[in-house]
């Protein structure tokens, strides 16, 4: 008999006519054997796909450049193609999903011809999970079929989990022609398929991510009654043996990474990975919310990354235990062969390649490694994997974290009065763009739980959902703001970061624990300094005041951005959240 899954794969190759289909198993062989693919028959603009770099210091590591007009995700290019517009709201890029689907075929028509399509079964989740889900994804990409295996449960398992049926989640990716001309990202979710075209790189290509578990699986769990965020996960260890576990949503360059890896400045307590990227939150049997992380890897932003900002990633990527681990657009040490980018520790080397594959010159003020370079590891590999990451159930989440680069105005850490609080706090969450970035200072730009180019419906539905989420929590977590940017009247940090971090997360979990009062503000709860332990730490009590300072006077501009911004949703709005941003209103007299 044959089965949906066949019959798809057959149809596809009909209209894009690969030379050969090949079938995944996910296994150690085939990860080699993928690579070696990569390194001696595939090719992009005319360069083998994979170049095998000096593993001694840096094990199983393979270097991979993509086309120079593809190196990060393409928003413009992203659809959501829902037969109703209105479901894709706002916040995404619409398109009839006929007229999608029509350019699409024309795009895809003969695209594998004198390529291999991959077949790749995958999980997003531990098969045993019952908040697991099954895909397939096909590629003509070896590099992208390597880059599933890391990030997912690719293989067998995922076949099972299919068997006969027709309901698995559909991906179709091909490079194309590489031409930014030629490059879609669609989603339909009503059809629960990705199809994307003309790129070969990150969150565009890998579609199991940012496509699959986040766009098309916010939607999903809008149907069937969860959440699907930009969330790291992470476990925090007390000196005592407990261990509490929050969720963190951070938009990019607030390091987010960093904080799902943190090594703790406070003895005693020490940090355990979940996830750095993706968290899926249901509400458990016991009323409380309970998340998974569905994937398997990091696919980390290179520069920055060093013993300083991330010991523990350093030695991920120095790990040994899972093959192979990939470096995307970094530059290349030719001396040693290795992996090089900004910011890694140390002198930088002489004799560099850089991510375009010329010899560096660094008189002429560019980058070696791209600004968006990665590495794609295994989170196998990470020494600090908390041994909760298997478990099909998930862990317990006490806390959510919101977070956000804001100069002024918004405290180190404020907790919600309530849920609905903090999903008003999630929704106005933004980041000041800076003076050296942009040229216009302190340029709020909104991106609600980090989800703006990632919610794949209505924004305004979506927070309608968060609401709904919480009425069924009989012990939802507590809900908090963080902010480590805040500056002095020097526009120097006031807060070390990094590792004192944990400083932060202990109040929170001392809060949790009802050991700690707070002191209450209009716009939330604040630390009492003294019950924050700041012992070991060279920060005075006045500078501890302002970090922690609330002055609603101040509060006019924002309050009057925040009303614009949900204002934009229309009736999609739900009054919960109009209530929420009322009492903040008043509270500045507005
Ligand atoms: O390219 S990805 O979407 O996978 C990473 C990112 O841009 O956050
Ligand atoms: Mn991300």
């Amino acid at each position: 008999m044959v089965t949906a899954l066949e019959e798809w794969v057959t149809q596809q190759a009909e209209l894009t006519q690969p030379d050969k289909i090949y079938w995944c198993d996910g296994s150690d062989e085939e990860a080699k054997r993928l690579i070696e693919i990569g390194i001696k028959e595939e090719t992009i603009n005319g360069e083998p796909v994979f170049r095998k770099l000096n593993d001694t210091r840096w094990p199983n590591a393979f270097y991979h450049r993509t086309d120079p007009t593809d190196v990060a995700r393409t928003e413009h290019l992203t659809f959501i193609c829902h037969s109703k517009k209105e479901v894709a709201g706002p916040n995404n890029n619409w398109m009839h999903p006929d007229e999608a689907k029509a350019k699409l075929t024309e795009l895809s028509r003969g695209c594998m011809k004198g390529r291999t399509m991959y077949v790749i079964p995958y999980m997003m989740g531990h098969p045993d999970s019952p908040y697991a889900k099954a895909n397939v994804q096909l590629t003509d990409s070896a590099y992208v079929a390597i880059n599933m295996r890391i990030m997912t449960r690719m293989g067998t398992e995922a076949l099972k989990r299919i068997g006969t049926s027709s309901t698995f989640f559909r991906g179709l990716h091909s490079i194309g022609d590489l031409s930014p001309d030629h490059r879609l990202i669609m989603h339909f979710p009503e059809e629960g398929l990705v199809w994307s075209i003309g790129s070969g790189y990150g969150g565009n290509a890998l579609l199991g991510k940012k496509c699959f578990s986040l766009r098309m699986a916010s939607w999903e769990g809008k149907q069937e009654g969860w959440l699907a965020e930009h969330m790291l996960i992470m476990g925090i260890q007390s000196p005592t043996g407990e261990t509490t576990y929050i969720a963190a949503a951070l938009p990019s360059a607030c390091g987010k990474t960093n904080l799902a890896m943190l090594e703790s400045a406070l003895p005693g307590y020490k940090i355990w990975t979940i996830g750095d990227d993706i968290a899926w939150l249901n509400v458990g049997p016991d009323g409380r919310l309970w998340a998974i992380n569905p994937e398997a890897g990091f696919f980390g932003v290179a520069p920055g990354t060093s013993l300083k900002t991330n010991p523990n990633m350093l030695k991920t990527l120095h790990g040994t235990k899972f093959f192979p681990t990939i470096y995307t657009n970094t530059a290349i040490d030719l001396d040693k062969n290795e992996p090089w980018w900004e910011g890694l520790d140390g002198e930088r080397p002489d004799n560099l390649l850089d991510w375009q594959g010329k010899v560096f010159d660094p008189a002429t003020g560019t980058k070696a490694a791209h600004p968006n370079s990665r590495f794609t590891a295994s989170i196998y590999n990470c020494p600090i994997l908390s041994h909760e990451y298997d478990n099909p159930k998930g862990v317990p989440i006490s806390a959510i974290l919101f977070g956000g680069r804001r100069a002024k105005l918004v405290p180190l850490v404020m907790e919600s009065f309530d849920w609905n609080h903090g999903v008003f706090l999630g929704a106005r969450m933004g980041s000041e763009t800076t003076a050296a970035a942009t040229g216009a200072q302190g340029v709020i730009r909104r991106d609600p739980m980090a989800m703006l180019p990632f919610c794949g419906y209505n924004m305004g539905d979506y927070f309608g959902h968060w609401f709904d989420v919480g009425s069924k929590l009989t012990n939802p977590p507590k809900v908090f703001s963080v902010n480590w940017f805040r500056v002095d009247e020097n526009a120097k940090f006031m807060w070390p970061g990094f590792g004192d971090n944990i400083r932060v997360i202990k109040w929170m979990i001392d809060r949790i624990a009802g050991k700690v009062g707070a002191k209450e503000t209009p716009t939330g709860l604040v630390p009492n300094i003294n019950e924050m332990h700041l012992e070991g730490l060279n920060i005075d009590h006045s500078t501890m005041e302002k970090l922690l300072d609330v002055s609603m006077h101040e509060w006019e501009g924002e309050v009057a951005d925040i009303k614009a911004y949900l204002d934009q949703f229309g009736e999609h709005m739900p009054q919960a959240m109009w209530d929420e941003y009322q009492k903040l209103a008043d509270a500045v007299g507005k």
